[in-house]
């Protein structure tokens, strides 16, 4: 089912000149209105008045995440602060987190857009939505919330944790769709053996994952142990939460992005050049409609490529392909974001440690795992054991409280971890996706 017919099957002549007058109104208003904007305009000696065709977009400057940081919390709003009606932000509040407003217009947009996503998933008023996604400053639960509202579905909002309540919820109240992170619902699938429940006998019938990546091979092992027909969804927080991009339960091959309010561009990462259709390289997104904190050509980091030939369900805007990885640092884990450096600076606040670490990410069956060693510092070495075990419980609780991810913390000796001529080797990655 398509949501809203007219919308989502432009044509794409009347699709681009939608996205002429909105691209064209933005400008206007971040160029008015944000004086981060104002000056990047007038430094690169552009004004709103020059963008004349969707191709002028290549002129205008590009908003990276430090751009929201050097903003944070509200320099990017674009309008009055009594016309905010919600706030997001970004997981990790350590450092200089991000944060993002919504209108009462934004939230009504988000929540259309949801439900564009769950019908394009092939969810309709008829199903019972089981949310397992995180509820509170991260987008994922609420966006999925108000948008299975939006279609006329029933939400149960169950939000993230307590695996084994959530089997027990799947089984009693008889969910037809799931919405979490695809190693949530792979971890689920392990609880509920465990319980001596077998998944594909429960009236789940749909899954909608994302938030991190994962791969094909995934997929089919979701849609065959959960006995469901699993799609992509793509989003962030800075461009609007989940559901800037969905893929059809028809083609499966790719995710719609609402062009009608969001128009993407592929670049190369180190050159800023626009890259053609359906080469690879970084996702950069402008929002068309956005009020609260709109963004131009926002650079997600993310590492995809754009297909602009027609899918078979009809629908018109562009796919965009499976993201295989980042341009920066940024780590996943089961759906939170991690940057290395959120976790150096509790490292550099805590007592006895030196600056000398590495974070080890592993895979464990469908989880991620990280595990933070740290040198101790070489007069805390002598400490007794007990006092060594109460630092590492310490620091494994700052991270926790501060990046919301439940990491292992191991105290090692004294010039243990290799040290590095070059760029220290912060991470080691040895989980295997994509
Ligand atoms: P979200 O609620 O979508 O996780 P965040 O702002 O916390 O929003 O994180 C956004 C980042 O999560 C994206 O830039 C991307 O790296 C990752 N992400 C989101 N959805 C997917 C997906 N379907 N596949 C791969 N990565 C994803
Ligand atoms: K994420
Ligand atoms: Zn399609």
């Amino acid at each position: 089912m398509i949501f809203d017919v007219d919308r989502e099957t432009l044509p794409r002549e009347d699709l681009e000149a939608l996205q002429l007058t909105r691209l064209r109104n933005l400008c206007e208003r971040v160029y008015a209105n944000v004086p981060h904007y104002r000056r990047r305009f007038d430094e690169a000696g552009i004004s709103p008045a020059d963008i004349r065709k969707l191709s002028d977009l290549k002129y205008l400057p590009f908003t990276e995440k430090q751009d929201l940081r050097n903003n944070y919390p509200y320099g990017l709003f674009a309008v009055p602060k009594e016309n905010i009606v919600r706030l997001h932000a970004s997981s990790g509040t350590t450092g200089k987190a991000t944060v993002v407003g919504y209108t009462k217009r934004d939230l009504d947009n988000w929540a259309e857009m949801m439900a564009r996503a769950f019908a394009a998933a092939g969810v309709s008023r008829r199903d019972l939505i089981h949310n397992a996604y995180g509820y509170g400053l991260f987008t994922g639960g609420l966006g999925a919330h108000y948008g299975a509202e939006r279609l006329g579905a029933t939400v149960i909002p169950v939000s993230g944790g307590g695996t084994k309540r959530q089997v027990q919820l799947l089984r009693d109240f008889g969910a037809t769709v799931i919405c979490c992170t695809p190693s949530y619902a792979l971890y689920l699938h392990e609880a509920s053996l465990e319980a001596g429940i077998d998944m594909r006998e429960l009236p789940l019938r749909a899954g909608v994952f994302g938030a991190e990546p994962w791969s094909e091979e995934m997929r089919a092992e979701i849609e065959q142990k959960l006995g469901i027909s699993a799609v992509n969804i793509y989003g962030l927080s800075e461009i609007m939460g989940p559901g800037v991009a969905i893929e059809c339960a028809d083609a499966k091959s790719g995710m719609h992005i609402f062009e009608d309010h969001f128009l993407p561009e592929i670049i190369d990462p180190v050159t800023g050049e626009q890259l053609p259709y359906g080469e690879t390289g970084e996702l950069v997104i402008t929002t068309l409609t956005k009020e609260g904190i709109p963004l131009v050509r926002y650079r997600t980091r993310d590492i995809t490529s754009l297909d602009r030939t027609p899918c078979s369900c009809g629908r018109t805007h562009m796919r965009m392909r499976r993201i295989t990885g980042r341009s920066d640092d940024m780590l996943i884990i089961r759906g939170v974001n991690v940057f290395p450096q959120q976790i150096e600076a509790i490292i550099i606040e805590a007592e006895g440690t030196s600056p000398h670490y590495q974070i080890v990410v592993t895979r464990d069956g469908n989880l991620d795992n990280i595990e933070v060693q740290i040198e101790v510092s070489g007069d805390f070495f002598s400490d007794a054991i007990k006092n060594l075990q109460r630092r590492e419980a310490r620091i494994q609780k700052t991270i926790k409280e501060f990046l919301g991810v439940t990491a292992k913390v191991r105290l090692v000796e004294p010039r243990t971890i290799q040290r590095s001529e070059g760029k220290a080797k912060r991470v080691v990655d040895l989980r295997e996706v994509n």
